[in-house]
Order: C-alpha cells, then structure tokens, then sequence
C-alpha cells in the first residue's frame, strides 16, 4: 500500500494571526502559491463551528491537490474525509486513531523532546513535529527554544520525517535542513505576512535549495 509523499512545508492555522483576513481568504493565497500541506488547528472553536469550518476548507484544499489534517479532532477528519488527524500530547493514542482512520490517513504528532519523538516513533506516527526550536512570540505557551542540537538528535533518532516548529523563517530553513529536518511547519512567517504568495515562494525556495 503506498503512503502520501509529505510535502516539506506544513503551514498550520491559526485564526487569530492572520492579520484580521478571514483564514479562508490567507489559505486560499498560500495554497495557490504553491502549499499542499495544511493543518487546521484552532482550538479555541466550538465543535460545530470547526466541523463547519473543516467541511468548508477541505474542498479548497483539494482543489490544490494539498492535504488537510486537522488538530486533535479524529472524529471531523473522518467524518468530512479529511486527509488525516494532527495529535498532541493528551488526544487519542496513535494506535487507537490509526484503527479509526484506517491506514491511509496521514497521522503527525507534536513533540516537545526527546522522549516525545521516540514514544511517537514506537506508535508509528507519519511524522512528526518538533517544537519550538527558535525563539517564538507564543514562547510562553510552549516552553523555551530547544535549539538545533535537539533537533539533531531527535533527527538521529528517529527514523521518522520531522518537520521543525517555532519562529522558523525563510532564512532558518538551510539550518534546521542541515540539522536534518525533513521540512517545516509555520504558523506566523505566512500566516501574518503581508504578502502571503511571497513568503509562501520563499519557504518553499528556501526548502528546494537546502
Ligand atoms: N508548537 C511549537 S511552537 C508552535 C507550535 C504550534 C508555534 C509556532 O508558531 P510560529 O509562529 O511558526 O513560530
């Protein structure tokens, strides 16, 4: 059975950085400036209102030959047919949302150390991301900067691909490349960016040439 080819670039969401555009107008610019990886994760929505907000992007993506996954919620990505699910420490266990989903849906996680990265690769994760490694304005939320040399040995570690989170730029992508991340995942560098298509064709430059 063959798995999706995982794109380098994982923008996810968050509504309340986009700079007061409406989310679906920000990702139709960056899917039509060429992303094809999209994590919905808003988590602070009623469950009715990120059904319908699901059910609402999941068309657009598609249309883009892109992928959606959407955070925590196994029970929305299977019932719009999303693409796959995006687990945090406390969702569902892989295994559990792997049975429900079925083998081909696209199941990451987020990881915060090492141990994290080598839990997630024993329950089979697609892949994983790990974060924040630079210095983020929501730093206070997710905990100090782990820096390239934990990225590094989670990447040596872990058979799986992961992508880096947490103030990654256009200009960071050749390092965090070089400490062997297979791409990246942004919120603020495109989602807050005045032009959308440009710093979605940086990233995805940045990543070609590193
Ligand atoms: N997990 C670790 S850092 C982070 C998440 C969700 C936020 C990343 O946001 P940004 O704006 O790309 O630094």
């Amino acid at each position: 059975m063959t798995k999706k080819i995982l794109p380098r670039l994982y923008v996810v969401t968050n509504r309340h950085q986009t700079r007061e555009r409406s989310l679906q107008a920000v990702l139709q610019e960056t899917l039509s400036a060429g992303t094809t990886f999209v994590q919905l994760r808003e988590k602070d929505i009623h469950t009715r209102h990120l059904l319908a907000l699901a059910q609402d992007l999941l068309p657009v993506v598609h249309q883009h030959h892109a992928f959606l996954l959407i955070n925590d919620r196994a029970d929305i990505a299977k019932h719009i047919g999303a693409d796959g699910v995006h687990l945090r420490s406390n969702s569902l266990p892989i295994p559990q949302v792997r049975q429900f989903l079925g083998p081909q849906a696209l199941i990451g996680k987020s990881t915060h150390t090492l141990q994290d990265v080598l839990t997630a690769e024993r329950e089979s994760a697609d892949f994983l991301v790990l974060g924040p490694i630079y210095d983020t304005p929501s730093k206070k939320t997710y905990g100090p900067p782990l820096g390239l040399g934990v990225l590094e040995q989670a990447c040596q570690q872990s058979t799986l691909p992961i992508y880096a989170i947490g103030g990654i730029t256009p200009e960071r992508v050749s390092d965090v490349k070089q400490a062997g991340a297979y791409g990246v995942a942004v919120i603020s560098a495109i989602l807050e960016s005045t032009s959308i298509p440009s710093a979605t064709h940086q990233f995805l430059q940045a990543l070609e040439n590193s």
